[in-house]
């Protein structure tokens, strides 16, 4: 099956050596480091752990990612190689860093790192409330977990037009100043879409459980995902043409033909994992 742009554009090359960590019952690990191991050399300077505060907004954005994605992420007080998401503050210096992600084939260890000094040092106490500790480190956990950058050199890469915080937590907002990152704990309908095409969509989910109806919207933008159950998408209240697939990866419309951009008004995509059983 063809990759669409939308989620090619959002996952590393090498995003399978990531997903390979999984466990069988689909459980990653992760672990607060309350130092770092003495083999490592690339992270641990101006090592610092997790606040009280840092650790507490982290199970909240792990348990988060749990309803959006099939993953258990379990808190473990051992650290295991790369089958363990390490979590840790360190000293970025003076470029301005807020965070980094460590995970690509011959990194040292398999996690993220916020910085301590400089604009970095203010979060730590309170993480929750800081938009720059809280997009970074979501923007991180993405990496993390195998998504990239939807713009730079590593192709493909979003257009000017998507490469905006409405879609993406993975971009820089460059291309788009007056949309703000997201100031809550949430990912966006082009991250989930990726996600979701790397693990599944979540079992624990309040959709999972139930018979849903989605109504698509001629005026909006309709990514459409269900972990489960019999579910239902409902056109009824456009008279428009509607050409509509339900495999996921492709690209249904209102209208006479599909956009060239699947967050234009009226396009449809049901993401990976997710099956629609009526329309
Ligand atoms: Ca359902
Ligand atoms: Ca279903
Ligand atoms: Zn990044």
């Amino acid at each position: 099956m063809e990759i669409p742009y939308w989620i090619s554009s959002l996952i590393f090359s090498f995003s399978s050596s990531i997903t390979s960590r999984l466990s069988p019952d689909r459980t990653l690990s992760f672990h607060f480091l309350e130092q770092p191991p003495t083999n490592w050399i690339d992270n641990r300077s101006g090592f610092t752990p997790f606040s009280t505060a840092q650790r507490e907004f982290t199970r909240d954005v792990f348990s988060y990612f749990s309803s959006i994605i099939d993953v258990k992420f379990v808190e473990t007080t051992t650290y295991s190689g790369f089958n363990t998401i390490v979590l840790g503050n360190n000293d970025q210096g003076g470029s301005g860093s807020a965070g980094y992600m460590t995970g690509a084939p011959g990194d040292e260890a398999w996690g993220l790192f916020m910085s301590n000094v400089h604009s970095g040092a203010g979060q730590i106490a309170d993480p929750k409330n800081s938009p720059t500790f809280l997009y970074t480190y979501l923007h991180e956990l993405g990496h993390v977990l195998g998504l990239k950058h939807p713009f730079g050199n590593t192709l493909p890469i979003l257009s000017d037009a998507e490469d905006n915080f409405d879609l993406t937590i993975m971009t820089y907002g460059s291309k788009s100043p007056g949309i703000q990152a997201p100031t809550s704990i949430l990912l966006q309908p082009l991250d989930i879409a990726a996600l979701q095409y790397l693990y599944g969509p979540s079992k624990t989910a309040a959709n999972a459980s139930s018979d849903d109806t989605y109504i698509l919207d001629h005026n909006g933008r309709n990514f459409i995902w269900d972990g489960g159950g019999t579910d239902k998408l409902d056109a009824s209240a456009s008279s428009k043409r509607l050409v509509l697939a339900l495999e996921p990866f492709t690209q249904g419309y209102f209208g006479a033909a599909a956009t060239v951009l699947i967050s234009a008004n009226g396009q449809i995509t049901i993401n990976g994992g997710t099956l629609i059983e009526q329309v």
